[in-house]
C-alpha cells in the first residue's frame, strides 16, 4: 500500500477525551472514529489490526474442533422470554421495535439463538459435543463506555457454544476452550492469565475469566507470580487427548478476580514474596452453566438409553475489538505502537526519505514492488513530508519493521533496517532487506 494513496489520518496532537494510552493512540494512529458514546468507525488501520485478531482467534477455535456459524445481531424479544432474561438483562439491553410493532433486541449475547438454533435440527446424543461459534457485533447499553474499544457500547466478540449429553462431557469441551485460549492469547504476544470468576448474568457456577496484567485494566485481580511463567500448549496439542493436566497446572497457582478473591487462602497458600495484587483487562470469558437454557428452552437429546435428556451448555467469549486496546496497553513506548508481528497492521514500513530523488525513488520501488510479489505486507510512504515527520508516523503506528531508504545509504548501496520493538538498527543492502524480510 502506498501511503500517499492510503487513508490514516494520524493527528499530530493529544486528543483530550483518551484516558488511556491505548485509546489515545488508537486516536492518533488513525485508527478509529468515535460516532456516539462507546460506538466506533474502524479506520483503515485499525480494520486491519481487528481483522489479524478476528483470524488468529477463528483459527485456534476450527483448531480446537468448534464450528462457525453466522447468528443475527438483532434477535426477537420473545426468545428471551423463554428463558427468563429479557426482564433480567435490564437497561444494558438496547431493545428495539420494527414496524409491525414486534419486540426486537440488539444481541447482547446468544446464548438462547444458539440453543434454539440446536434445538431444531439436534436430536441425538450421537451428534455430540457439538460447539458452535460466531465472531459477531454485539451491543450492551453500558452505564459509563470508557477507555475506547476497551468498554464500548458496540463491540465485536467471538461467542461459542458448547453442548454435551452431561456434565462430564460439558467439562472436557470447557476444557479444550480453556486450552484454545491459552494458545489464542498467546499467538497475540499477550500473556493472559486464567482467574476464577463470577458468572454474573450469564449464569452458572465455574468460570474463568482470561486476563492480560496492566495498571489500566477495569478489574482488580490477584494471583501467584508462578502463573506468568507457565507454558503455553503448541499448535501439535491434540484436543482429543486428555487436556486436564494443562487446566490443572494452570489452575494451580491462585489466580482470582477480586469479585472471588478469597484472602486468607491467598495469604495461606501464595509466599508473600509471589503475591500479585494488580489490575487486569479481561480479554476472554468461559463459562458452564449446565442446563440453564436447556431446561426452560426445552433444548434436549435423546441418550445412549433412548430417554430425553437436556444439554449440559457452556459459552466461550473473547473480546475481538478490546483485543485492539489490550494488545497495546501491553505493547507500547513514548514514541507509539509496538505491534507484535502477529495482528500488525502491515509487517514493514518503507520510508523514502528524499521523494522526488531518482535514486531513492528507483530503490524504493524495487523493493516496494518486491516485497509485494513476495506476499509481504508493506506501507510505503511516498509522501513527500520531510524525514522527522516520517520517522514520528512510522514509530506512532508501529509496524515491526522498518525499512529506512536515503540518499546517503544508498551511495554505499545500504538501506537501513529498523526493528520497532526494540528500536535496534542496521545498515544493510536491499537484497538482505528481502531475505531478512521475505525469506
Ligand atoms: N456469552 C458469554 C460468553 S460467549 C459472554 O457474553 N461473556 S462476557 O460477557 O464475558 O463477554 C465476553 C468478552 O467480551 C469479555 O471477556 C470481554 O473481553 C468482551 N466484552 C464484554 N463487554 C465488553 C464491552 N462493553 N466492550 C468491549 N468488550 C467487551
Amino acid at each position: 500500500m502506498r501511503l500517499s494513496r492510503y487513508f490514516l489520518p494520524i493527528l499530530r496532537e493529544t486528543p483530550k477525551e483518551s484516558e488511556i494510552v491505548s485509546h489515545r493512540l488508537m486516536l492518533r494512529a488513525g485508527m478509529l472514529r468515535q460516532e456516539a458514546a462507546g460506538i466506533y468507525a474502524w479506520l483503515p488501520l485499525g480494520f486491519r489490526v481487528l481483522k489479524k485478531i478476528e483470524q488468529i482467534v477463528r483459527e485456534e477455535m476450527n483448531r480446537a474442533g468448534a464450528v462457525e456459524l453466522l447468528m443475527p445481531t438483532l434477535q426477537l424479544a420473545d426468545l428471551w422470554r423463554e428463558s427468563e432474561r429479557y426482564e433480567a438483562y435490564g437497561p444494558e439491553m438496547l431493545r428495539i421495535q420494527d414496524r409491525h410493532k414486534r419486540e426486537l433486541l440488539y444481541g447482547p449475547t446468544n446464548e438462547e439463538m444458539i440453543t434454539e438454533i440446536f434445538r431444531a435440527y439436534v436430536r441425538s446424543y450421537k451428534n455430540l459435543p457439538l460447539n458452535l461459534y460466531h465472531i459477531q457485533w454485539k451491543f450492551r447499553d453500558e452505564q459509563r463506555p470508557r477507555f475506547g474499544v476497551m468498554r464500548g457500547r458496540e463491540f465485536l466478540m467471538k461467542d461459542a457454544y458448547s453442548f454435551d449429553i452431561d456434565e462430564a462431557g460439558a467439562r472436557l469441551s470447557y476444557n479444550r476452550m480453556f486450552v484454545a485460549y491459552l494458545r489464542t492469547f498467546a499467538r497475540m504476544g499477550l500473556k493472559a492469565i486464567p482467574m476464577r470468576a463470577e458468572t454474573g448474568p450469564i449464569g452458572g457456577d465455574l468460570s474463568h475469566e482470561f486476563i492480560i496484567l496492566a495498571e489500566t485494566g477495569e478489574s482488580g485481580v490477584y494471583c501467584n507470580k508462578d502463573v506468568l511463567n507457565l507454558p503455553v500448549p503448541g499448535e501439535d496439542i491434540d484436543y482429543n487427548g486428555d487436556l486436564t493436566p494443562i487446566v490443572r497446572e494452570w489452575t494451580a497457582p491462585y489466580a482470582a478476580t477480586e469479585d472471588v478473591h478469597d484472602a486468607t487462602r491467598f495469604e495461606r497458600e501464595v509466599p508473600a514474596e509471589k503475591r500479585i495484587h494488580t489490575r487486569g483487562i479481561e480479554v476472554g470469558q468461559i463459562f458452564y452453566f449446565g442446563t440453564k437454557y436447556s431446561v426452560p428452552m426445552k433444548a434436549t437429546v435423546t441418550g445412549p438409553d433412548g430417554a430425553e435428556k437436556p444439554i449440559h451448555g457452556g459459552s466461550y467469549g473473547v473480546g475481538v475489538s478490546r483485543l485492539v486496546g489490550a494488545i497495546i496497553e501491553a505493547s507500547h513506548d513514548e514514541a507509539g505502537i509496538k505491534w507484535p508481528e502477529a495482528v500488525a497492521p502491515f509487517k514493514v514500513g518503507l520510508l523514502n526519505l528524499k521523494q522526488g530523488d531518482s535514486a531513492t525513488d528507483a530503490a524504493c520501488e524495487k523493493l516496494y514492488r518486491e516485497l509485494n510479489t513476495r506476499g509481504v505486507d508493506v506501507l510505503y510512504d511516498d509522501t513527500d513530508e520531510r524525514a522527522g515527520a516520517k520517522f514520528a508516523s512510522m514509530d506512532l503506528i508501529g509496524l515491526p519493521w522498518q525499512v529506512i531508504v536515503g540518499p546517503k545509504g544508498l551511495a554505499d548501496g545500504k538501506v537501513e533496517l529498523k526493528r520497532r520493538s526494540d528500536g535496534s538498527r542496521e545498515n544493510v543492502s536491499p537484497a538482505d532487506v528481502l531475505a531478512r524480510l521475505a525469506p
